[in-house]
């Protein structure tokens, strides 16, 4: 199957793959070598996806540096050398250009090209992909590889286009130098990108003013230098490290207990909680195994961190309000933190509560709390992103008879394993709504994907004209089991971007398949072997 050219901006390949963050990456590297034509369209001008667009001061992952890396190339992991506990967005960006370098990806990726719309010709059987460039691609396969944190969320505030600062989203951030020396800078929202991006804006501006709706919970990083030792030990047993996590349930080392908090008398839960905090991370969730499941359980993790939260601010009141109480700990996504609690012990610091404040608009000057304005030079929003389907329903995406994503979505994203959607022929979605994708080692999510999407165009093409889609049924079963999945913890009693909540109008679906990566994996392969059992091969 060779690319040929259709005219001058139309081309045919066998895959096109949109977007070239890690998942786009690996994609165009593994299909090119099972001798597969790809096109990879990527909307920045640069690759690396949500690494490359979320470049705000502090950003930096919360999985661990070896971890948060392929597994699949020896090489690359032998030759690149990460350096701290959690690595800052800088080198992993770095990180994903040598990639791209190394495997010599980017001579298959269109860059500044931002996928409008991809649809399925019935009769042809093919995918037409249009894309910002000008460039059309006719392609067998179109894989989306958008991401899940990707399509960023602005919130429509009043008279927000009327102010006279500088306005930024975390999840868009300008590549050039942001100042903030001698400004009155406002943050809206505390989640994980706010809870880095406002120590770092603290140390320069000349005020901040945090607007917080809704407190998260956060443990410290701890993040350091990675030692020769550690860095010996990963080198010796990373095979096996691997392996591990890619059968745990997040794909991420953790140190998951066996016994549940009620095992133990509080002297020893504490002493657990401790031990955790002091090791620093997102491991402090799974210091027992009942926390995700009974409210009792989670209340005790969740009374520890309060009291760490009091014992960090100085203020009382400030802590108050700093201290969450409408979700069970670890059912937002866990913040990871570096002086964040600290950071409103500054004096140029203040922290609006917005549950008692409203904030009713934007005016020129700055952020309108009723009757008073908070005069401001500059507002960062990180208020996050249209989690999961919203870079996917920001595209034009018809499947068959015209059918479009959007209205098959309409109260709800439905897949098969996060995978395909019945009615889309020859579309596959990496880390889609219903995979185990943000709540796990997303890296690992993806290479665990990408490969079973290679296997499955590998073993169909030698067959050009057959196609593979989901069966409804096997649809309708797993939108369903994942429900159950999901019903069975504590995470539905969050109001939060796994279940749609932040955005206005979306379905209130829980997103993410939570039964484990590894559990996950073997499914998908057993499916795989059972001549892909719940597609339709015709
Ligand atoms: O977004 P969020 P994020 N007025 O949705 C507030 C990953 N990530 O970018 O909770 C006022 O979590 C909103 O308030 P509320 C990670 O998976 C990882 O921070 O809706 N406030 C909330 O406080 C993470 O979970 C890393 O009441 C408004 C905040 O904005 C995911 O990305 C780093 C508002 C949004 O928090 C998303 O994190 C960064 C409004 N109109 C991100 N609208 C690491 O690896 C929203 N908010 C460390």
């Amino acid at each position: 199957m060779n690319a040929q050219t259709h005219h001058d901006q139309t081309s045919i390949y066998d895959v096109v793959i949109v977007g070239a963050g890690f998942a786009g990456l690996y994609l165009i590297h593994l299909l090119r070598s099972r001798g597969l034509t790809v096109r990879c369209f990527e909307a920045g001008d640069g690759v690396g996806g949500t690494w490359y667009w979320n470049r705000y001061p502090g950003a930096r992952c919360d999985v661990e540096s070896q971890e948060y890396s392929f597994s699949f190339n020896k090489e690359l992991e032998r030759e690149w050398r990460w350096t701290e506990r959690y690595s800052d967005q800088t080198q992993i960006l770095g990180y994903l250009n040598f990639v791209a370098d190394r495997l010599e990806l980017r001579r298959d990726i269109a860059l500044s090209a931002r996928v409008q719309s991809a649809i399925f010709d019935d009769i042809r059987k093919r995918w037409t992909v249009q894309a910002s460039n000008g460039e059309t691609a006719i392609a067998r396969f179109c894989i989306m590889a958008t991401g899940c944190l990707s399509a960023a969320q602005l919130p429509n505030i009043k008279g927000r286009d009327s102010f006279k600062g500088e306005l930024y989203h975390t999840g868009q951030w300008p590549h050039h130098d942001v100042d903030f020396e001698g400004k009155h800078v406002g943050v809206i929202g505390t989640g994980s990108s706010g809870i880095q991006v406002i120590p770092q804006i603290a140390q320069r501006a000349k005020h901040l003013t945090v607007f917080q709706r809704t407190p998260n919970f956060s443990i410290p990083a701890w993040n350091k230098p990675l030692s020769p030792e550690k860095i010996a030990d990963w080198n010796m047993n990373r095979d096996d490290y691997r392996a591990i996590a890619k059968k745990s349930r997040s794909g991420i080392l953790y140190e998951y207990a066996t016994r549940s908090v009620f095992d133990v008398n509080e002297d020893e839960r504490l002493k657990e909680y401790e031990a955790r905090w002091l090791r620093g991370g997102a491991n402090f969730v799974h210091a027992f195994n009942d926390l995700f499941l009974d409210e009792k359980a989670n209340e005790t993790a969740a009374a520890f961190v309060k009291e760490k939260i009091r014992s960090r601010v100085k203020d009382p009141q400030i802590a108050k309000i700093l201290t969450p109480n409408d979700h069970p700990i670890g059912t937002k996504r866990i913040c990871v933190d570096t002086d964040y609690y600290e950071t409103y012990n500054r004096k140029n610091v203040t922290l609006v509560d917005l549950r008692k404040e409203p904030m009713t608009g934007i005016s020129p000057e700055g952020i309108a709390l009723g009757d008073r304005i908070i005069p401001l030079d500059m507002i960062v929003f990180a208020t996050g992103f249209d989690a999961v389907t919203g870079a996917l329903l920001r595209i034009d995406i018809r499947g068959q008879n015209g059918l479009t994503l959007k209205e098959t979505w309409q109260e709800g994203p439905k897949s098969y394993l996060g995978l395909a959607v019945a009615g889309f022929p020859n579309l596959f979605i990496v880390t889609g709504p219903g995979s185990p994708s943000i709540t796990t080692n997303v890296v690992m999510a993806i290479e665990q994907h990408v490969e079973w999407i290679g296997r499955c165009v590998t073993d169909l093409k030698s067959k050009p004209d057959v196609m593979i889609e989901a069966r409804s049924d096997a649809q309708e079963n797993w939108v369903q089991h994942v429900r159950d999945v999901a019903a069975g913890t504590l995470f539905p009693k969050a109001k939060s971007w796994y279940m749609g909540a932040n955005i206005p109008g979306k379905p209130q679906v829980f997103l993410p398949y939570i039964g484990g990566l590894g559990n996950y994996t073997r499914l998908c392969d057993e499916i795989a072997t059972d001549n892909y059992r719940g597609f339709l091969i015709y």
